[in-house]
């Protein structure tokens, strides 16, 4: 077992506060995470890489340049749908536009599907760890499950009205937040990053 004497400080490179708020359930009272919700005049980081993991490294190395010697997290994640091709994917934030609400990204996504007898899709959360403009670690989690024929649920945030994990019936949105936390992409993907930490990387 790890004993941490003092909890480590983090700065989650996002504004999406549902992103934060699973981020502080997962990580547990060993980190002290702030996130960018306060922070003003900061440039806009164009996500501009074909992968999650691009877009990931893009955002924790961009914001590490511009907070000296702070330990930098960034989260860039989606849903890729099997029958889209892996749509949406990296534009999974902006499927129904430039700042289009979830319910638009999601009203879409069943559109799209209608009538689609393949339903699986997967979330994948790539984390990128830097400091100082120098990336440190990258970290992955993913969850398979199906898309289901509508809306359901109002916990969570994004897709997770309609995103069924595999070995439920319910919807993320329908699931607890702790069931959620135990299972999903971002889960996997913090407990990682955790493991990176516990692993003789604590004072870098
Ligand atoms: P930041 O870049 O500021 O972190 P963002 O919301 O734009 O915030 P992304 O570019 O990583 O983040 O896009 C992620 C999108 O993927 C998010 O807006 C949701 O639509 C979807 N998504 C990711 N994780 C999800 C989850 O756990 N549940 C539901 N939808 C999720």
């Amino acid at each position: 077992m790890t004993v941490n004497l003092s909890a480590m400080d983090l700065l989650l490179a996002t504004r999406n506060q549902h992103k934060t708020r699973e981020f502080v359930q997962l990580l547990g009272p060993n980190f002290t995470l702030r996130d960018l919700t306060n922070e003003r005049d900061l440039p806009e980081i164009l996500e501009t890489g074909r992968t999650f993991e691009e877009n990931a490294v893009i955002k924790a190395t961009a914001i590490s340049k511009i907070f000296p010697h702070e330990m930098v997290i960034a989260d860039d994640s989606g849903l890729e749908v099997g029958a889209l091709e892996g749509a949406p994917g990296i534009f999974s934030a902006r499927y129904a536009g430039e700042n289009a609400s979830d319910r638009r990204n999601v009203e879409k996504l069943l559109r799209e599907l209608q009538g689609a007898p393949e339903r699986s899709a997967r979330f994948g959360c790539i984390i990128a760890l830097a400091k100082d403009g120098e990336l440190i670690a990258t970290v992955a989690g993913e969850v398979g499950g199906t898309i289901a024929e509508s809306s359901r649920g109002k916990n969570g945030f994004g897709y997770d009205p309609i995103f069924v994990p595999k070995g439920f019936e319910e919807t993320f949105a329908e699931l607890p937040s702790d069931t959620k936390n135990a299972i999903s992409h971002r889960a996997k993907a913090v407990s990682e990053l955790v493991r990176y930490f516990n692993t003789a990387h604590r004072s870098e």
